[in-house]
């Protein structure tokens, strides 16, 4: 992870004050970072920090916790952190430790991770939130519930004991919902080294060729530019466009053959996610064009919704509309769209929704609806516009020409004042312009 900028540290105080502000003076939040997972034997995964104690901190290190405690004396941002150890240092890189947790993060105080034991109890006196996840950090839990439980035991001495869990979906992931210049800053440039991947990944792709292959350029476009993959890139040729969650990425690609690619790269923790279909050859069949102009007028209509006010229900309404129509133009499907519809018969061939919020997570945080109904689109949120159609290579009463197409078109629209942008533009997706990149 990079160690941050000014700009961004002044970003991350400003976020802290916005979310201490949603706590409270009765509250505390506690936010851990991620561990680190074994991959093998001694072997880690490559570490990523977890969104949330990224977005609040910009530290690097795993195993960290941030409390944030308003009006606490001493301070209101508190760091645990690895202690630095000369022995280790050598081994496994540096650790920026207590002093630097204050020097270079602007930890109001910081203390060696395995104090939070002892200290939990002072900081938790008195409050009566806690804003805290729980179920996501199993350690921790035990910990916290056990602190909580143990005040509760001596407060008709002491002070008041905690009595709410609050989850931080409202307060915290309401703040990540809503991107702010910076961090549209950061995945505008995910978006466009994206974008140029598939470009690349376009032209990498003729028939012969592997799909591992052709995922290996993504890969160098991301990493020449100090990105990682944002999730598992699917690069699915033929029949695997019809595996929503494809990854083997294993197979030859075939003459005549669509091949799907759904891959993002992350930046300073913000990740695009785009997906383009295209012929392997370079030309689309007829069947599969056919297809294609479904998607891609459902995928238009769709983007079209994603104004401030919207509800942000209509982007999936309007695409299922438009895809149910043209199934029903096609032959896919016999009868009234509508109908269709109501009886979730579009279903056999669009079975996923039209997009998630984005941003440090792929599947971005944020409530969909509130008060049981999809919310309102408001300036700075970002989402994902991703219909598709997808006709099994076993799809009982279809045409066979159009057995084995799948299907999905993806960009990622920022909702503005002036209406939808669309972040992922620098990747062609009309018939005649996929075609030319493939020809030049
Ligand atoms: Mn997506």
């Amino acid at each position: 992870m990079p160690a941050p900028t000014a700009a961004e540290l002044d970003e991350y105080a400003a976020r802290r004050a916005r979310l201490m502000e949603a706590v409270g003076a009765d509250g505390i939040a506690i936010v851990p970072a991620a561990r680190e997972t074994v991959r093998n034997r001694d072997v880690h995964y490559r570490f990523r920090q977890d969104s949330d104690f990224w977005y609040l901190t910009g530290f690097g290190e795993p195993d960290a916790v941030a409390v944030l405690a308003p009006g606490r004396d001493g301070g209101a941002f508190v760091l645990f952190v690895r202690e630095r150890n000369k022995e280790r240092e050598i081994w496994d890189g540096r650790r920026a430790g207590p002093e630097g947790a204050v020097k270079t993060y602007r930890a109001d105080q910081a203390y060696a991770a395995a104090e939070l034991d002892r200290m939990l109890p002072a900081l938790l006196a008195g409050r009566s939130k806690v804003f805290y996840t729980l179920g996501e950090h199993p350690e921790w839990d035990v910990k916290i519930t056990a602190c909580v439980r143990e005040i509760r035991e001596v407060s008709r001495r002491g002070p008041a004991a905690p009595t709410e869990f609050v989850a931080l979906d409202t307060s915290l992931h309401e703040l990540r919902l809503i991107k702010t210049p910076a961090e549209l800053a950061a995945l505008r440039h995910a978006c466009a080294v994206s974008a140029q991947a598939h470009v690349r990944a376009m032209r990498a792709s003729a028939p012969g060729v592997w799909e591992w292959q052709v995922a290996a350029e993504i890969h160098h476009e991301f990493e020449k530019h100090r990105m990682e993959p944002g999730y598992g890139s699917i690069v699915g040729g033929g029949d695997n466009a019809c595996i929503l969650h494809y990854t083997e990425n294993d197979a030859q690609l075939a003459d005549g053959d669509l091949l799907l690619i759904d891959a993002g790269g992350e930046f300073r923790g913000y990740t695009a996610d785009i997906t383009r279909t295209f012929p392997v050859n370079g030309r689309f069949s007829g069947p599969q064009k056919d297809v294609y102009e479904v998607v891609l007028a459902a995928q238009k209509a769709a983007i079209a919704e994603l104004k401030p006010g919207n509800s942000s229900g209509r982007p999936h309404e309007v695409a299922t509309r438009v895809l149910t129509e043209g199934m029903v133009a096609l032959g896919l499907l016999q009868g009234d769209p509508d109908e269709l519809i109501h009886t979730e018969k579009h279903r056999q061939f669009y079975m996923h929704g039209t997009g998630h919020w984005l941003g440090m997570d792929v599947h971005d945080v944020g409530r969909y609806k509130l008060q049981g109904q999809p919310r309102p689109f408001a300036e700075g949120m970002v989402m994902t516009v991703e219909p598709g159609l997808y006709i099994a290579p076993d799809a009982p009463g279809v045409d066979p020409r159009f057995r084995g197409i799948g299907i999905r078109i993806e960009d990622d629209v920022l909702v503005t004042a002036a209406g939808p942008e669309v972040l992922t533009p620098g990747v062609p997706k009309e018939v005649a312009d996929v075609e030319a990149l493939m020809r030049g």
